[in-house]
């Protein structure tokens, strides 16, 4: 069992984001059997739920005429415009039935503000507005962080390198992560972490 300084954050292991969900991931559920086991090893473990209003400005169907996957412009910067997914209290918001949640001391949602969406645990879309979960891990001891789940492009690089940005020692797990690799963004992601001082594993 590692130290309790050591956390696991379990990013978005939702069924949305798993083959016949709405924004599926190529092998999303692939990740479950190897992050329940990763589970057993630590003592601070963090799972992540992403969770929107049906409102949300993420979603393509709230821009008129504007198709998923394309770019738009929100004052915080460039967004993607996505399938509708992870709606609050659906079953496509919910977690992989096989993923245990039972270990987890904490459970962190994110996006739910309608106009600003949320890859990272840390902060949203702005880089600025907060989630809580920077002096949560901090108040507790933690110094490392171990990030896996689901898309490693987006909400666990956002994660990774804003964890970095913060003093924590990151390291991604890339075989316990799936990526939606859109125009490229799963290369640039992994470079990006690096140059944050990312370890991917
Ligand atoms: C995610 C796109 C939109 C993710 C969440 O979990 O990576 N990606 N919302
Ligand atoms: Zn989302």
């Amino acid at each position: 069992m590692r130290d309790a300084s050591e956390a696991l954050i379990v990013i978005d292991v939702q069924n949305d984001f798993c083959p016949g969900g709405a924004l599926a991931v190529a092998e999303g559920d692939a990740v479950v059997p190897r992050i329940n086991a990763l589970m057993l090893e630590f003592a601070t473990i963090v799972l992540t739920q992403d969770w929107h209003p049906v409102t949300h400005s993420s979603f393509a169907i709230n821009h008129p005429g504007a198709e998923p996957f394309s770019l738009t412009s929100m004052p915080y910067g460039p967004q993607v415009l996505w399938p509708t997914h992870c709606v609050i209290g659906t079953t496509g918001a919910a977690f992989h039935p096989d993923l245990r949640s039972d270990p987890a001391q904490m459970i962190l949602r994110k996006g739910f503000r309608p106009r600003i969406d949320s890859y990272s645990a840390f902060f949203e879309n702005d880089r600025t507005t907060a989630t809580g979960l920077e002096g949560y891990l901090k108040s507790r001891g933690v110094k490392a962080v171990t990030l896996v789940g689901l898309a490693t492009d987006y909400c666990v690089a956002f994660s990774a390198m804003d964890a970095a940005r913060l003093g924590f020692a990151v390291t991604v797990l890339e075989d316990a992560c799936r990526a939606i690799d859109l125009n490229g963004s799963l290369a640039a992601a992994r470079q990006q972490m690096q140059a944050a001082g990312v370890e991917l594993t």
